[in-house]
């Protein structure tokens, strides 16, 4: 499978709920690469471009709301087939449909604050990353770093 890059958003309420060590644990156990991590607090801008796709959607506002109300940890993840695997591991929007042993099934009971963003393909993954980091801000493991596994 290729190696690809996805991009991950752990939301507000992780921070506020003290569990942002017990997901980015679940993600590293799975046996991704974290090529990027940082602490921030986005804008309702950046807020707004990220989630454009949603600009319709009555829960647009209150997603933006949400979102910029306090700290996130943004993500890029890597790893062969690392899109769906992300997705896999977050467990599906809807609150009530995410099985236990996900991310969400495990930690939501709300669908509009899911706790987690995961890119939903190779496509999205490459604009929402280029919307949160710059190419030098992204650094590739070396070679070999596998063996330590
Ligand atoms: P996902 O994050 O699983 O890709 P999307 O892209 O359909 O799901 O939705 C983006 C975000 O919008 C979700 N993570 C969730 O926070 C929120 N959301 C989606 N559907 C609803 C809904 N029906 N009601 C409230 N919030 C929603």
């Amino acid at each position: 499978m290729a190696v690809e890059r996805t991009f991950v958003m752990l939301k507000p309420g992780v921070l506020a709920r003290r569990i942002a060590g017990e997901i980015i644990s679940r993600i590293e156990r799975k046996g991704f690469d974290i090529v990027a991590m940082k602490l921030m607090r986005i804008s309702r801008n950046l807020a707004e471009l990220h989630y454009a796709e949603h600009a319709a959607r009555p829960f647009f506002g209150e997603l933006v709301e949400y979102i910029t109300s306090g700290p996130v940890v943004a993500m890029v993840l890597e790893g062969e087939g690392a899109v769906r695997m992300m997705r896999m591991l977050c467990g599906s929007t809807r609150a009530e449909e995410a099985c236990p042993g996900t991310i969400r099934g495990d930690y939501a009971m709300h669908t509009n604050i899911n706790i987690i963003h995961a890119s939903d393909s190779v496509e999205s993954a490459k604009r929402e990353i280029s919307l949160f980091f710059r190419e030098d801000e992204i650094i590739s493991w070396p070679d070999g770093n596998d063996r330590w596994i």
